[in-house]
Parts: C-alpha cells; sequence; structure tokens
C-alpha cells in the first residue's frame, strides 16, 4: 500500500489533527481564532479560523521550548513540507521557530528561520528524506521573555517527492488556479466598461491605512490591486475570466479578498453571458485587516466569463486586493460553521 502523506496536512480548523505536543508546563503551541487587527493576524485558511500560537505571554515561565510533533513518516522516501508562519515582536528570531525531524531519539534540524519578525503570513517549503520512519516537529524556543514574541502557525501539507520539482507555487498545481505569480494566467482587463485597470501589486500599497501588507500565496508575491488613489469615487475596475466552458452541476468560485481602508467602496463579482452581467456574490466597506476567504457556487449551462469588479469608495483609504483565485466543476466543499472570530482563547 501507498503512503498517504496527507495525513500529515492540517489546517487547524477543526483540532490539532494528527499533530500532539509533549505535555509540559510553560510549553504549548495554543490553537487560537482571533480577531486580527495592525497588531496581530487572523489565521490563513480563511482570515477567519484556527491557527497554532506560541508566545511568551502564554508561558508562565520567562522562556519556553514548544514543541509539536507530526505523525509518523515512512523511512526510505523523499518529502516535501510546506507551511505558513508569522513572526511578531521579535529582537532575537534565529530560535523563533525550526523543524526537526526525529528517529527514535535522536533529531535533525531540517529547517530553521532566516526571517526579520513582520507579522505577515510567508511560506516555506523543506524537502527531506530519511532512511528510517521519523516523525516532523516543529519547534519554537524562547530562551528569555525579553527578546521574544509570538510564533503562528498555519496550513502545514506534505507531499511526496522534491519541492524543487513540484511547481513553484505553493499550492498544489491545480487547474483553474491563478495566484498572479507569473502573471494574470488568463484573466484580462476589461477594456471597454470601466474606468481603470487592476493592478499587479507585490508587498504593501502605497496609501497607508489600506490595502494588504503582501500577498496571500507566499507573503513574497504577487495579488491584483485597485489602487484608489488615482480614481474618483464610484468609479470601477473590471478582471474577465478567459471564456468558461458551461456544465449542467455547480462550479465552485473561491478566492481571497482584502478590503481594508475606512473608505472601501465595494467588490462584487458576476456571471457575464449573453452579453449580459449576473451578480453572484457581493461585498462593500472595511471588512478586515487579514485576507478573507470568499465561496461562491453557480450554474451556467453555457459559456460564460466571471467578472471581478471593485468600485472606489469615497477616500483614498479606498484600496481593495484579490490573489487565489479557483474555478472548479461540482459543488463548493461544505465548510464547518465558524465559531464567532474571537469567541475563545482572546490573545491580549
Ligand atoms: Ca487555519
Ligand atoms: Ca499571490
Ligand atoms: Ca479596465
Amino acid at each position: 500500500p501507498t503512503f498517504d502523506p496527507s495525513i500529515a496536512n492540517c489546517d487547524f480548523e477543526s483540532g490539532f489533527c494528527r499533530y500532539s505536543q509533549e505535555q509540559m508546563i510553560g510549553s504549548s503551541w495554543r490553537r487560537v481564532s482571533v480577531k486580527p487587527n495592525i497588531f496581530r493576524n487572523g489565521d490563513h485558511t480563511t482570515g477567519a479560523g484556527y491557527f497554532l500560537l506560541a508566545h511568551s505571554w502564554l508561558s508562565p515561565l520567562s522562556g519556553y521550548v514548544s514543541r509539536l510533533i507530526g505523525p509518523t513518516l515512512p523511512g526510505n522516501m523523499k518529502y516535501c513540507l510546506r507551511f505558513y508562519f508569522s513572526l511578531r515582536g521579535f529582537n532575537q528570531t534565529d530560535q523563533a521557530l525550526a523543524v526537526y525531524l526525529q528517529q527514535g531519539s535522536s533529531q535533525e534540524r531540517i529547517w530553521t528561520q532566516g526571517e526579520k519578525s513582520r507579522g505577515i503570513w510567508i511560506t516555506t517549503d523543506v524537502t527531506f528524506q530519511t532512511s528510517k520512519p521519523a516523525k516532523v516537529v516543529f519547534v519554537s524556543t524562547c530562551k528569555s521573555f525579553w527578546d521574544c514574541g509570538s510564533v503562528a502557525l498555519d496550513d502545514i501539507s506534505l507531499s511526496l517527492g522534491d519541492c524543487e520539482l513540484t511547481e513553484g507555487s505553493a499550492l498544489p498545481t491545480l487547474t483553474g488556479h491563478c495566484d498572479f505569480e507569473a502573471g494574470l494566467c488568463g484573466y484580462t482587463q476589461d477594456k471597454q466598461s470601466d474606468s481603470g485597470d487592476w493592478e499587479l501589486r507585490r508587498g504593501p500599497t502605497p496609501t497607508s491605512y489600506t490595502g494588504p501588507r503582501a500577498d496571500h500565496s507566499t507573503g513574497f508575491g504577487y495579488y491584483l490591486h485597485m489602487e484608489a488613489s488615482p480614481m474618483l469615487s464610484g468609479q470601477s475596475v473590471r478582471l474577465l475570466s478567459r471564456p468558461l466552458r458551461g456544465s449542467r452541476g455547480p462550479q465552485c468560485l473561491s478566492f481571497y479578498y482584502h478590503m481594508y481602508g475606512s473608505g472601501t467602496g465595494q467588490l462584487s463579482v458576476h456571471l457575464h453571458k449573453d452579453g449580459e452581467d449576473a451578480l453572484l456574490w457581493k461585498l462593500s466597506g472595511e471588512q478586515s485587516v487579514a485576507w478573507l476567504r470568499a465561496t461562491v457556487e453557480y450554474r451556467s449551462n453555457i459559456q460564460h466569463q466571471i467578472v471581478f469588479e471593485a468600485t472606489r469608495g469615497s477616500s483614498v483609504r479606498s484600496d481593495i486586493a484579490i490573489d487565489d483565485i479557483t474555478l472548479e466543476s461540482g459543488p463548493c466543499p461544505v465548510t464547518k460553521i465558524e465559531a464567532p472570530v474571537g469567541s475563545s482563547n482572546e490573545i491580549e
């Protein structure tokens, strides 16, 4: 029987999956859901879900060693481990997060983080090989309270083979997925019925207190953005998908949107067919400082296009961004009802 590496996947939305911890005082990753603000992140999966947090404030001692241990992986295989992490408030980040491979009583470090403490979700991947059965261990170490901040961890995934050989994208290669890392993937700008174009952008936006600080796919990549500054209130930009085949059954569109800023206008998604737009989804006004996931199930039995339209609000703090659009045939997966954000484990 072939080994299914997805047993080591976890988005932490409904528990710890197959991960466990050594129960020691002052040494635990907590599963939390928090309402994001400019000082703390929401989760990576949906923007409103759960993630793991290791934080010196959660520890009764002045330092901690938090170890999260994965399921046993068979030996004689090559693996690609991917995950998202975010560091905040560290002066010394060298031991903030490391990944070890544990075989019996010996362990070997296979990855250590080398990022500044920037408070954004970034992804990384590690290729490793093991001759004997082994476990992956995520370790956050804080030696002195004063040098430490928080480490967040989310969306761990494991696949077989070398990370280098599986596409550069952080997500499994899906047809119908666009992360904007290599252009518009067949999406096109509307040149007729709007007042400007979506911009491909990387990193923070030029106006403060609006727009994302980084993209959703990797933390280093590109997203599509409507910069409010050169536009007038009520003007819009439109992005068109390539013509899509009709089908009898439902189709699922999912994407991430970023609507942060006091004057945020409207983001809408339309089904364009027979020369007309039909509204599928719409949201107005400031939503969150985090990237949030939207899913839209729709039907069209004839050829159609999907249109993303952002409309500028009343002020320059009106940026709207989108990233990681996925189009799949079939119904959208049923997502469990989320607990209200911030209802448990309020941090701060
Ligand atoms: Ca999550
Ligand atoms: Ca991206
Ligand atoms: Ca345009």
